[in-house]
């Protein structure tokens, strides 16, 4: 089935074209389906084409070959430069010929005669149209086409969704840039449920919405009106305090496609620069690869913007700035709001302070002091070893490395003594159920009691290996039976192409690089094998409801690598010793030099090994320190750690993504998380470990998305 849109006022020369055409002998018919206006003042056209292609040749017919005979069959004139040239004697804007291919069931659900087709329309600009779809009575699967008058645009509001978190198949809600439910307009999908407001904007005046809502007891209530585009561009003089604020195109509503918008700064001094105080967003300069997040121009300079889990300043150092911005995404984006100021250009931060990576300003004490105050650690590099201060002056304090992390590192044991004495809160101490902290680092699970709630005990059945019955990853050896029986492999369409690790009885968790490309998402096609040794010899193999990547996920620099993948149903638990889940570190816990930790997988022992073990490899690496770690790679964010051997001899490798790197306290006890296999250079290479997504930084993220 093929949907179209063009402009003509008068439909059938598309049968002429393709009759004539490669594919004549599968095309059938055509039929218009909707006609609309274009903000130009042409009439948009909106056309089903049936085309009947047996399955073994459904190579001969592309979407982008039905599309180039139609243009091929509209005759331009060199003379005039338009892009309007004519098909038979009808005038048709080329530029406006959209082809997409789409399921036999979206044709069946939006043709004439279907059961729950409606149209609503928006006739007057500010105007909101109720609009509540309710499934109370059993299966829902309506199309709604909203269309405004000519020249305006639509602002659907979404007040609430009832579902059930869904795979995004069985429940979901599609909203369309377009009046067919065409593959590349796709505005939004939702298949999660709503439960603040949130609005998305179309870029011209028709929307489609496609609900599916089974089983019952599932609502949509929302409204939509007409509203006019925005210019988005302004002057502003920014001023030395936080002085305003600049917006993404229809904020707070999430971002139509090719949205952009263009700021003029201007500070009131050649002094001063200008500020932009960015929140869960960073820019950092254009390389080789495309803007996903974003595109920015400062000055002639090109930047990406990426999401992260914290603000950041970006400074320009010059007192006029014309900075442009440029959506990239093909579905609707994020919205983001800017505050601005101008600053110092000889001096960015206050003289006690320190100008991080980040942009942020933060106390120079606070350099070297093993947290992250920067948050990229960029006031954490370039430290000396930290000097075992072990005399207990309170002058210098004991780095807090040393404080409490389980290890002996001064003589005196003053290091590992009141550790279960209350602390101030931060990242280096260990947050009890209550909220009070203690100086302990890896209070959790290790089977002595720390808080007085109890609670760093609390959900312990973790970690724990099968006792080996008896007693290759790149330079490994072979597993014994239930030594890891939180390893999964993962299979899409039958072909093992990740790991990933059990975290409870209805959640793994893997990487989100396994999933990122648009096929690779789908969790019907991907099956979890549990418990199994040797490949295909699993115990248990689950089917996936749901993927949860990463929000922050960023595929051009892999940072915020991970996943979350919910099961249909939870795992059997007379599987008990072979499959558990493994523990899942605090954001506290310290990984030291003596943590014993493995690598495993069935991934490719060498980069040029052509077959696949049959048995689960097992290899010991060592965590590295993250100063370390960026000497080697340059781009490593605090989500990374690197682990490996010297002389490369074991290592992880293509295969073996998403799987565990499981790690043990010297003294024994339960296995955690420490890492989840995310890339690196090559394979085995000497000084070039591999990079492990670091799972402590996602404690709270992973048990927002599980409990
Ligand atoms: C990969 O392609 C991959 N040596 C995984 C790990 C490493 C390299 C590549 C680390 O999945």
């Amino acid at each position: 089935m093929w949907s179209s849109s063009r402009s003509t006022a008068r439909p059938d020369p598309v049968s002429s074209v393709y009759k004539v055409s490669s594919v004549a002998r599968l095309y059938k018919h055509n039929f218009i389906s909707d006609l609309s206006t274009n903000s130009k003042g042409g009439v948009l056209v909106h056309f089903w084409m049936v085309f009947e292609v047996p399955r073994l040749e459904s190579a001969v017919v592309c979407e982008e070959c039905v599309g180039v005979i139609l243009r091929d069959s509209v005759h331009t004139s060199l003379k005039n430069r338009s892009s309007v040239g004519y098909l038979l004697d009808l005038p048709v804007d080329i530029d406006s010929i959209l082809i997409n291919a789409v399921q036999r069931s979206d044709y069946t659900s939006t043709a004439a005669g279907s059961q729950c087709v409606d149209k609503l329309y928006a006739s007057l600009p500010g105007v909101s149209v109720p609009l509540n779809i309710f499934s109370s009575w059993g299966d829902v699967r309506c199309h709604v086409k909203l269309t405004a008058v000519p020249g305006f645009l639509i602002r659907l509001t979404i007040a609430s969704f009832q579902m059930d978190p869904s795979d995004c198949v069985h429940d979901a809600l599609t909203a369309y840039d377009a009046l067919l439910p065409m593959r590349g307009r796709v505005l939004h999908r939702l298949c999660t449920p709503v439960s603040s407001s949130i609005s998305l904007v179309s870029t011209s005046n028709v929307m489609l919405l496609s609900f599916t809502m089974t089983g019952g007891s599932k609502s949509f209530r929302g409204h939509f009106e007409a509203i006019t585009e925005e210019l988005c561009l302004s002057r502003i003089i920014p001023q030395s305090h936080v002085s305003g604020s600049i917006n993404s195109p229809f904020h707070p509503s999430l971002m139509p496609p090719h949205s952009s918008c263009t700021w003029i700064f201007q500070t009131p001094d050649a002094a001063l620069g200008v500020a932009l105080q960015l929140k869960n967003y960073v820019l950092r300069p254009k390389d080789m690869k495309g803007c996903e997040h974003g595109w920015w121009r400062v000055n002639e300079v090109i930047f990406c913007g990426s999401y992260v889990g914290h603000e950041s300043v970006f400074r320009i150092a010059q007192h006029t700035a014309e900075v442009e911005f440029r959506s990239t995404t093909r579905r609707a984006a994020q919205p983001f709001q800017l505050s601005y100021s101008s600053y110092n250009i000889s001096q960015p931060c206050p003289e006690s302070h320190f100008l991080c990576s980040t942009g942020l300003c933060v106390e120079k004490s606070r350099r070297c002091d093993g947290l992250d105050d920067c948050q990229d650690e960029s006031d954490e590099v370039f430290c000396l070893m930290p000097t075992k201060n072990c005399g207990g002056g309170s002058s210098s304090p004991l780095h807090p490395l040393f404080v409490c992390n389980g290890e002996p590192d001064c003589a005196n044991g003053l290091d590992e003594t009141n550790c279960t004495q209350e602390a101030i809160c931060s990242a280096v101490s260990f947050r009890c159920d209550s909220d009070s902290c203690i100086r302990k680092k890896n209070a959790r699970c290790d089977d002595v009691t720390d808080c007085q709630d109890g609670s760093d005990e609390r959900d312990c059945a973790c970690g724990l290996p099968t006792p080996p019955v008896a007693h290759r990853i790149v330079g490994g050896s072979d597993s014994d039976e239930g030594e890891w029986p939180w390893q999964v492999s993962l299979h899409f369409s039958g072909h093992l192409i990740c790991g990933a690790s059990v975290l409870s009885s209805d959640w793994l968790i893997s990487a989100a690089h396994c999933f990122s490309k648009d096929r690779l998402s789908d969790p019907r096609r991907w099956r979890a094998h549990l418990g199994a040794l040797m490949q295909g010899s699993a115990k248990h193999v689950a089917e996936i409801q749901r993927i949860v990547p990463h929000e922050y996920y960023d595929a051009s620099t892999l940072d915020y690598d991970m996943a979350l993948l919910q099961l249909k149903r939870a795992w059997p638990a007379s599987l008990g010793p072979l499959v558990q889940p493994v523990c899942l570190p605090a954001t506290s816990q310290a990984v030291t030099a003596q943590h014993r930790c493995w690598v495993t997988g069935w991934g490719h022992r060498s980069e040029d090994d052509k077959s696949l073990p049959s048995v689960l490899q097992k290899a010991q690496v060592s965590v590295m320190s993250q100063t370390e770690c960026k000497a080697i790679y340059g781009l490593v964010s605090p989500r990374m750690l690197c682990a490996g051997v010297s002389t490369g001899e074991r290592d992880a490798c293509r295969g073996d993504s998403g799987g565990p790197l499981s790690c043990q306290a010297p003294s024994g006890g339960r296995w955690f998380l420490i890492g989840i296999v995310s890339w690196g250079a090559g394979c085995g290479r000497p000084e070039l470990p591999g990079v492990y997504t670091r799972v402590s930084k996602f404690t709270s993220w992973i048990y927002g998305h599980i409990s």
